[in-house]
Protein backbone atom coordinates (compact mmCIF):
# COMPACT_ATOMS: atom_id res chain seq x y z
CA UNK A 1 0.00 0.00 0.00
CA UNK A 2 1.41 3.38 -0.95
CA UNK A 3 1.70 6.27 1.57
CA UNK A 4 0.69 9.56 1.36
CA UNK A 5 3.76 10.59 1.83
CA UNK A 6 5.66 8.46 -1.10
CA UNK A 7 2.51 9.63 -3.92
CA UNK A 8 3.33 13.75 -2.63
CA UNK A 9 7.23 12.90 -3.79
CA UNK A 10 5.97 11.32 -6.53
CA UNK A 11 3.83 13.87 -7.29
CA UNK A 12 5.75 16.68 -7.00
CA UNK A 13 8.21 14.98 -9.40
CA UNK A 14 5.92 14.77 -11.95
CA UNK A 15 5.43 18.27 -11.03
CA UNK A 16 8.66 18.97 -12.31
CA UNK A 17 9.01 16.71 -15.36
CA UNK A 18 6.00 18.41 -16.42
CA UNK A 19 7.26 22.03 -16.18
CA UNK A 20 10.76 20.90 -17.90
CA UNK A 21 8.71 18.67 -20.62
CA UNK A 22 6.20 21.72 -21.39
CA UNK A 23 8.14 25.02 -21.69
CA UNK A 24 5.40 28.16 -21.11
CA UNK A 25 2.26 26.08 -22.59
CA UNK A 26 0.42 24.23 -20.29
CA UNK A 27 3.31 25.04 -17.34
CA UNK A 28 1.23 28.97 -17.68
CA UNK A 29 -2.32 27.73 -18.04
CA UNK A 30 -1.72 26.06 -14.67
CA UNK A 31 0.78 27.00 -11.93
CA UNK A 32 1.02 23.49 -10.66
CA UNK A 33 2.65 22.18 -13.61
CA UNK A 34 -0.04 18.99 -13.89
CA UNK A 35 -1.52 20.81 -16.99
CA UNK A 36 -5.51 20.73 -17.30
CA UNK A 37 -4.85 19.37 -20.63
CA UNK A 38 -2.90 16.81 -19.56
CA UNK A 39 -4.02 13.29 -20.48
CA UNK A 40 -7.33 12.19 -21.06
CA UNK A 41 -10.52 13.52 -19.65
CA UNK A 42 -12.55 10.44 -17.87
CA UNK A 43 -15.58 12.29 -16.35
CA UNK A 44 -17.13 15.49 -16.43
CA UNK A 45 -20.40 16.26 -14.26
CA UNK A 46 -21.28 17.18 -11.17
CA UNK A 47 -20.06 15.61 -7.57
CA UNK A 48 -22.42 17.20 -5.00
CA UNK A 49 -22.71 20.85 -4.99
CA UNK A 50 -19.48 21.16 -7.24
CA UNK A 51 -18.70 20.50 -11.10
CA UNK A 52 -15.75 17.92 -11.38
CA UNK A 53 -14.02 16.66 -14.14
CA UNK A 54 -11.06 13.66 -14.44
CA UNK A 55 -8.28 13.41 -16.15
CA UNK A 56 -5.85 10.00 -16.56
CA UNK A 57 -1.99 10.57 -17.19
CA UNK A 58 -0.30 7.62 -18.66
CA UNK A 59 3.20 8.01 -16.00
CA UNK A 60 5.18 6.08 -18.02
CA UNK A 61 4.37 7.51 -21.67
CA UNK A 62 4.84 11.22 -19.94
CA UNK A 63 8.46 10.85 -18.28
CA UNK A 64 9.25 9.19 -22.12
CA UNK A 65 8.06 12.37 -23.45
CA UNK A 66 10.48 14.04 -20.78
CA UNK A 67 13.27 12.34 -22.03
CA UNK A 68 13.79 11.02 -18.39
CA UNK A 69 16.15 7.62 -18.87
CA UNK A 70 13.98 4.43 -19.66
CA UNK A 71 15.02 2.93 -16.47
CA UNK A 72 13.27 5.72 -14.79
CA UNK A 73 10.46 5.74 -17.10
CA UNK A 74 9.99 1.70 -16.71
CA UNK A 75 9.68 2.49 -13.21
CA UNK A 76 6.38 4.00 -14.33
CA UNK A 77 4.93 1.43 -15.99
CA UNK A 78 1.11 0.15 -15.41
CA UNK A 79 0.59 3.33 -13.06
CA UNK A 80 -2.11 5.99 -13.98
CA UNK A 81 -1.78 9.72 -12.16
CA UNK A 82 -5.64 10.28 -11.55
CA UNK A 83 -6.16 14.24 -11.68
CA UNK A 84 -9.62 15.53 -10.29
CA UNK A 85 -10.43 18.99 -11.46
CA UNK A 86 -13.36 20.10 -8.74
CA UNK A 87 -14.67 23.52 -9.46
CA UNK A 88 -17.30 25.99 -7.20
CA UNK A 89 -19.97 26.52 -9.88
CA UNK A 90 -20.57 29.84 -8.15
CA UNK A 91 -16.91 31.60 -8.83
CA UNK A 92 -15.88 29.23 -11.41
CA UNK A 93 -12.65 28.60 -9.35
CA UNK A 94 -11.17 25.22 -7.97
CA UNK A 95 -13.31 24.59 -4.91
CA UNK A 96 -11.19 25.02 -1.09
CA UNK A 97 -10.27 22.33 1.04
CA UNK A 98 -11.79 19.07 -0.84
CA UNK A 99 -10.04 15.79 -0.68
CA UNK A 100 -11.28 12.25 -1.11
CA UNK A 101 -11.10 9.14 -1.90
CA UNK A 102 -11.15 6.73 -4.71
CA UNK A 103 -12.71 2.80 -4.86
CA UNK A 104 -11.21 1.66 -8.00
CA UNK A 105 -12.23 -1.78 -9.45
CA UNK A 106 -10.14 -3.28 -12.10
CA UNK A 107 -10.57 -6.22 -14.21
CA UNK A 108 -9.10 -8.33 -11.31
CA UNK A 109 -7.75 -8.52 -7.80
CA UNK A 110 -4.69 -7.15 -8.87
CA UNK A 111 -5.73 -4.17 -10.35
CA UNK A 112 -8.11 -2.96 -7.45
CA UNK A 113 -7.04 -0.38 -5.16
CA UNK A 114 -8.53 2.39 -3.04
CA UNK A 115 -6.93 5.44 -3.14
CA UNK A 116 -6.52 8.80 -1.35
CA UNK A 117 -7.20 12.09 -3.34
CA UNK A 118 -4.71 14.72 -1.93
CA UNK A 119 -4.35 18.21 -2.96
CA UNK A 120 -2.07 19.25 -5.81
CA UNK A 121 -2.13 22.53 -6.78
CA UNK A 122 -5.56 23.32 -8.74
CA UNK A 123 -6.45 19.54 -8.49
CA UNK A 124 -6.92 16.44 -5.93
CA UNK A 125 -5.19 13.58 -7.01
CA UNK A 126 -3.66 10.11 -7.22
CA UNK A 127 -1.57 7.22 -8.51
CA UNK A 128 -3.71 4.43 -9.64
CA UNK A 129 -2.30 1.19 -10.25
CA UNK A 130 -3.57 0.15 -13.83
CA UNK A 131 -1.11 -2.77 -15.09
CA UNK A 132 -3.80 -5.04 -16.59
CA UNK A 133 -5.91 -4.15 -19.49
CA UNK A 134 -9.49 -4.25 -19.69
CA UNK A 135 -12.30 -1.81 -18.06
CA UNK A 136 -11.71 0.26 -14.87
CA UNK A 137 -13.98 1.60 -12.55
CA UNK A 138 -13.67 4.81 -10.42
CA UNK A 139 -16.27 5.02 -7.24
CA UNK A 140 -14.58 8.86 -6.47
CA UNK A 141 -16.10 10.60 -3.03
CA UNK A 142 -15.05 13.64 -2.03
CA UNK A 143 -15.99 16.28 0.78
CA UNK A 144 -14.94 19.75 2.10
CA UNK A 145 -15.97 20.45 5.38
CA UNK A 146 -19.93 19.22 5.40
CA UNK A 147 -20.23 19.39 1.84
CA UNK A 148 -19.80 16.20 0.13
CA UNK A 149 -20.10 14.99 -3.45
CA UNK A 150 -19.61 11.66 -5.25
CA UNK A 151 -19.61 9.94 -8.51
CA UNK A 152 -18.63 7.21 -10.74
CA UNK A 153 -17.11 6.60 -13.89
CA UNK A 154 -15.12 4.22 -16.10
CA UNK A 155 -12.24 3.91 -18.14
CA UNK A 156 -11.36 1.54 -20.72
CA UNK A 157 -7.70 0.30 -20.79
CA UNK A 158 -6.09 -1.12 -24.04
CU1 LIG B 1 -1.53 15.45 -9.32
Amino acid sequence: MRTIGEAVRIGAFVSVFLLMALPGISAAAEPDGHGMEMGEKIFSGKMGPWTAEARLVDMKAQMEKSGVSAKTSARFAGQRHLMLFVTDPATGKPADGVAGKVVVTGPDKASSSNVTLIPMGLHIGADVGMPTPGKYTFKAEIASGAKKGSATFSYTLK
